[in-house]
């Protein structure tokens, strides 16, 4: 299957001519042309494994999207999300944030590092697979493409204890949503155009159970009534059973497109932190655009995606290629 060049989608082909005209170094030292002579096919075989994958298990977009900025924003994109706890230490992805993160991405990355090293053993990173699916996966869902530049090593450390703090949370205000991604060097309208990515996937109830269940039937009044009923009704049982969950984007939930900005100026925002983005003055001005533009979202997403994708970058001195994306080289690092 890995050598299989029928059937390939033609938007590899631009793929490929993107590969050619940005092959000038990042910042960082990345390249878009990193793997052409280690693994000259390595951008095709991830593409078409998480592809298979996306068909077969249609949660793996969403899921591989916010692994992916997990993985960036918890001590940089070196697939330090993906270690599993062992006898030695307690892992990132052990955090209680982490709980749902989902199974079918870690696989998507399983499955695509197993073709990679039949291909050419040894030569991919596990960070920069998770890139690249995060991008084709987007890409799969209607979204735009860009080049990714490559060339990141696998992280050598990967510790519960460091997601603290780094993660934004639901409840958070705007004002400690832009101070949270300035830290990482966001700009606000970055953070915006990022938080973009909640046009796809899921949240389950508890991530937005304050703005409906408010006592006396009363919901968050920033929210369109149909809808915060609608919600109720989806996760009246959501104690009892922690798996519920509803679309982040009600309208086209499983599209990559702008109607998340277009349903926050509705009140069709799930989550508070959402919805505080239409409501806060340095953030709305991006939720309008956005919400009018498509075109200028798909532009300033991709953007920041490929900004995400160089934070914390390991290189030859501090990471390794991982043989297995779950595990570090040395066990007992
Ligand atoms: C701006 C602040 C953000 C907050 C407060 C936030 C919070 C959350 C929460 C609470 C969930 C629900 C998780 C669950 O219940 O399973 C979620 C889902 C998701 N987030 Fe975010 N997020 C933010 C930004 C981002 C960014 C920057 C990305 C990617 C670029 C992202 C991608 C996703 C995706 C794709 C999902 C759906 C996951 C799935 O369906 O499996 N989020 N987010
Ligand atoms: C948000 O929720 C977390 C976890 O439930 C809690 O520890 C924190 O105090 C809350 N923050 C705000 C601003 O309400
Ligand atoms: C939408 O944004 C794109 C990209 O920034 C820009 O070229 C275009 O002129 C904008 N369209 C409108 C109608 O403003
Ligand atoms: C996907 C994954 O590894 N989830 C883990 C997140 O953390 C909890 C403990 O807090 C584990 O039980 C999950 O397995």
């Amino acid at each position: 299957m890995a050598n299989q060049l029928y059937g390939r989608p033609p938007w590899l082909l631009l793929a490929a001519a993107a590969v050619l005209l940005l092959a000038s170094s990042a910042a960082s030292g990345l390249t878009t042309g990193y793997y052409r002579k280690s693994c000259p096919r390595a951008e095709q075989i991830v593409a078409e494994v998480v592809m298979n994958k996306q068909i077969t298990s249609p949660t793996t977009a969403a899921g591989a999207l916010r692994l992916f900025f997990h993985d960036c924003f918890v001590g940089g994109c070196d697939a330090s999300v993906l270690v599993s706890t062992n006898a030695f230490n307690r892992a990132e992805r052990e955090a209680d944030i982490n709980l749902s993160l989902p199974g079918d991405a870690f696989d998507a990355v399983v499955r695509a590092k197993t073709a990679l090293e039949l291909a050419c053993p040894g030569a991919v990173s596990c960070a920069d697979i998770l890139a690249l699916a995060a991008r084709d996966l987007v890409t799969m869902l209607g979204g735009p493409f860009f080049a990714v530049p490559l060339g990141r090593k696998d992280g050598l450390a990967s510790r519960a204890s460091a997601v603290e703090g780094n993660l934004p949370r639901p409840n958070m205000t705007a004002g400690a949503m832009v101070a949270l991604f300035a830290a990482k060097g966001f700009s606000v309208r970055e953070m915006v155009a990022l938080a973009g990515a909640h046009t796809v996937g899921f949240s389950h109830c508890k991530e937005f159970a304050a703005r409906i269940f408010q006592g006396g039937g009363a919901f968050d009044s920033a929210m369109e009534p149909r809808f915060a009923r609608a919600l109720k009704r989806a996760c009246a049982n959501y104690l009892n059973d922690g798996t519920i969950s509803t679309f982040n984007d009600v309208m086209t939930p499983g599209k990559f497109d702008n109607m998340y900005y277009l349903n926050l100026k509705r009140g069709l925002g799930l989550l508070a932190s959402d919805q505080a983005l239409a409501a806060d003055a340095r953030t709305r001005p991006f939720v309008d655009l956005y919400a009018s533009n498509q075109s200028a979202f798909f532009g300033d997403f991709s953007r920041a995606m490929v900004k995400l994708s160089l934070v914390g970058v390991k290189t030859e001195s501090n990471g390794e290629v991982r043989r297995r994306c779950d595990q570090f080289n040395n066990l007992a690092t």
